[in-house]
């Protein structure tokens, strides 16, 4: 009987970030929760790439093409999509979030959501660092926990 899990270890990791602009007083801080994680746990620097994209729907995307460079262990996705800006709130949800899960399936890549979506400004500001933590930070660990559990089950099957 095997049990495999990861660990906080992020050492010799490559991390690709790819976060939206729509809403940057929010994604923002999410990307700075994710970058100080990520050093903090042993990624290098230089091994953490940032994209930028316009919005949430335009992540799907840009995690596909950085999954096709071939060069990241793990993704982030970072987003905030808030109901009360938007009468297309439900499609640009439904897109990130099908459209990033379908992204790590196809590619087995780990891409972990950071979007918030939220009813309101208030809601993703507590999210980002306040009152109820920083989902970006979550998802630094989240990656690295990812990243590391899944050498391990590769080290176990070879
Ligand atoms: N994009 C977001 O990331 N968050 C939002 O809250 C949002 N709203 O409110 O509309 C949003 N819209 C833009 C969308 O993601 C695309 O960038 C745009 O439609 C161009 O394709």
């Amino acid at each position: 009987m095997a049990t495999i899990q990861g660990n906080l270890d992020g050492t010799g990791m490559k991390v690709g970030i790819v976060v939206a602009r729509f809403n940057d007083f929010i994604t923002s801080r999410l990307l700075d929760g994710a970058k100080s994680e990520l050093l903090r746990l042993g990624v290098a620097e230089s091994d953490i790439d940032i994209l930028w994209v316009p919005g949430a729907f335009e992540i799907p995307l840009a995690a596909q093409k950085m999954t096709a460079t071939g060069a990241y262990d793990g993704l982030i996705a970072l987003g905030a999509v808030i109901r009360g800006s938007t009468s297309h709130y439900d499609y640009v949800c439904q897109q990130a979030t099908s459209g990033i899960g379908r992204v790590q399936l196809d590619t087995s890549v780990p891409v972990l959501f950071g979007v918030l979506t939220t009813d309101t400004v208030d809601q993703a500001i507590d999210r980002a660092g306040t009152k109820s933590g920083n989902k970006g930070t979550e998802c630094a660990q989240d990656v690295v926990d990812q990243v590391s559990a899944f050498r391990a089950l590769a080290a176990l099957k070879a």
